[in-house]
This record gives C-alpha cells, sequence and structure tokens, in this order.
C-alpha cells in the first residue's frame, strides 16, 4: 500500500534493522523499544490490523506465531517470558494500521496493560 510506513520497510523504501525474513514474515527492531528486547513481526502482505485477517491467512499467522516462538529462544526469552501482542484501532493504541505483533521482553512486564 503506498502510504503505508511498514510496507515501505518491507519494500526497502524505509530502512530498518532487519532479524528475520521468509517470503511472508518480516521482523525488525522496534524503533522505539519499550524494553530491552522488542521485535515487531510483520505480514509482508498488507493486511490492516487484526480485525482483517481472514481464513486464508491462517497459514501466516501460523507463521508468525513459530517465527515469534523462535526469535523468543534466540533473544534469551524463553525461560523468563516475554509479551506477544498485536493492538487493534484507536482505543487499543495501534498507531500503524498494518498488521504487527509486538515482540517484548527483557525485563518484568506488569498486568494490566496501561
Ligand atoms: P503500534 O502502535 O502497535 O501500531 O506499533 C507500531 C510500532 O512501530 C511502534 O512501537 C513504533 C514502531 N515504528 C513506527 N515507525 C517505525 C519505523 O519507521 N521503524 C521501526 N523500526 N519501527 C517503527
Amino acid at each position: 500500500m503506498e502510504d503505508c510506513i511498514f510496507c515501505k520497510i518491507v519494500s526497502g523504501g524505509i530502512s530498518s534493522q532487519r532479524v528475520y525474513e521468509d517470503s511472508q514474515v518480516l521482523v525488525i527492531r522496534d524503533i522505539n523499544p519499550q524494553a530491552p528486547v522488542h521485535l515487531l513481526l510483520m505480514s509482508k502482505k498488507h493486511i490492516a490490523s487484526a480485525l482483517d485477517v481472514s481464513e486464508a491467512d491462517v497459514p501466516l499467522i501460523v507463521r508468525i506465531m513459530v517465527v515469534a516462538s523462535q526469535l523468543a529462544r534466540k533473544e534469551g526469552l524463553a525461560e523468563r517470558g516475554f509479551r506477544l501482542l498485536t493492538n487493534v484501532g484507536r482505543e487499543g493504541g495501534q498507531s500503524v494500521p498494518h498488521l504487527h505483533f509486538h515482540l517484548i521482553g527483557g525485563r518484568q512486564m506488569s498486568w494490566p496493560p496501561g
């Protein structure tokens, strides 16, 4: 999508710190990390949010979950625990309308979230 920041990151038009990539998924480090480890796992295909995921996207979503667990291990978070989440819409705190999951860890998380 023309005006989408994450589509530009996927195409290489905006530079980012790439951590992992396959045909469906790109993982980068968040520009504004909220913890020692803060990765963004995004679908390469433009999907606005979790609200727009369809049955056809099941392999993509499973792929993102598999990559998340592999990277959590690689980043040393498997034993300690971490948070994996996607924000949806205005009240959900979504600032970039392109489906992505935050993988955040390396410090104690609190609940409920702010
Ligand atoms: P959300 O607010 O849930 O939509 O998360 C968007 C995240 O994307 C936010 O934590 C900041 C990050 N972000 C925004 N623009 C860029 C960028 O150009 N590069 C990188 N690496 N991260 C970005």
